[in-house]
């Protein structure tokens, strides 16, 4: 039976997410969303709890302090096995992912897509019929080129590498072993794909219109893209020499976040 869970991650999202959530509730009703805050200084954690008491579908999963997007979603995975979600959804706070295109990435989940059944959907901008919308040239040339150097570095087959609107099957999370993924910040996307090749799923790309965002700051500095690219670099090195899984590294942690916290 299909128990849908679409996990916002939020850092000062509170301009967004009360439209987020209300279009998610709206366009699948029957997916509950699992809010979770990095105690959020513009008080998204409040609005978050606000909109929870209001619809016994929304939770929200409050965390101590602001410690990178991988890290906040690997808890909110760990919290949606043990209730029994499935599937579980990744979805931006900021209006980037249209909550209108989930049934989309839902059905391509099932197989009734063209492509067949699956077990991770990406919802992609970098495939036939994929839409950018208000991004500039310069952020779309460094997704693109991001997401080449990702899939030429590590093997991957996914063309957009880094995209943040997926679905996975419960299943898919488990045979991942999210004990084995280190990555805290932003390299995470790319690292649960890498994984999810290891652990032989399938993952279908279905595209998506992907919007800037209209309200809040932008969270992505040079010093984010710098370090994903060494990251992936090294990974590629490790795993050409056999020792991809080594033990966790400093260069792990997300130093990502600490820019953007002072950027922020
Ligand atoms: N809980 C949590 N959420 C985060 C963290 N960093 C980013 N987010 C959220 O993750 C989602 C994606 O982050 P964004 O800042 O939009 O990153 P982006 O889409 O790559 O870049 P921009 O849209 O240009 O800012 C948003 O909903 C953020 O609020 C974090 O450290 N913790
Ligand atoms: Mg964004």
């Amino acid at each position: 039976m299909s128990r849908p869970l679409v996990v916002i991650p939020t850092y000062n999202e509170r301009e967004s997410l009360a439209d987020t959530v209300a279009r998610v509730r709206e366009a699948v009703p029957e997916a509950s969303v699992l809010v979770v805050d990095d105690a959020s200084p513009d008080g998204t954690g409040a609005l978050a709890d606000e909109l929870a008491s209001a619809d016994g579908a929304v939770q929200v999963l409050h965390r101590t302090a602001k410690n990178g997007l991988g890290a906040a979603y690997l808890e909110a995975f760990g919290w949606a096995l043990e209730q029994g979600f499935d599937p579980i959804v990744q979805l931006d706070a900021d209006g980037s992912h249209l909550p209108e295109q989930l049934s989309r990435l839902l059905d391509a989940l099932e197989g009734t897509a063209p492509s067949g059944p699956a077990d991770i959907v990406i919802g992609s901008r970098w495939v036939a019929g994929g839409v950018i919308e208000n991004w500039p040239r310069h952020r779309e040339l460094l997704s693109r080129w991001g997401s080449a150097y990702a899939r030429a570095v590590l093997r991957l087959d996914t063309r957009d590498a880094t995209a943040g609107y997926r679905v996975f099957r419960a299943d898919a999370l488990r045979r991942i072993r999210l004990e084995d993924v280190h990555t805290r910040g932003y390299g995470f996307q790319v690292d649960m794909l890498w994984h999810a090749r290891d652990a032989g799923l399938v993952v279908v790309e279905v595209p998506v219109t992907f919007v800037e965002r209209v309200r809040g700051r932008s969270k992505m500095s040079p010093v984010i893209v710098v370090e994903a690219m060494l990251r992936v670099t090294a990974w590629g090195v490790r795993s050409r020499l056999g020792a991809r899984r080594a033990a966790p590294s400093a260069a792990d942690q997300p130093r990502g976040a600490e820019a953007k916290r002072s950027n922020s």
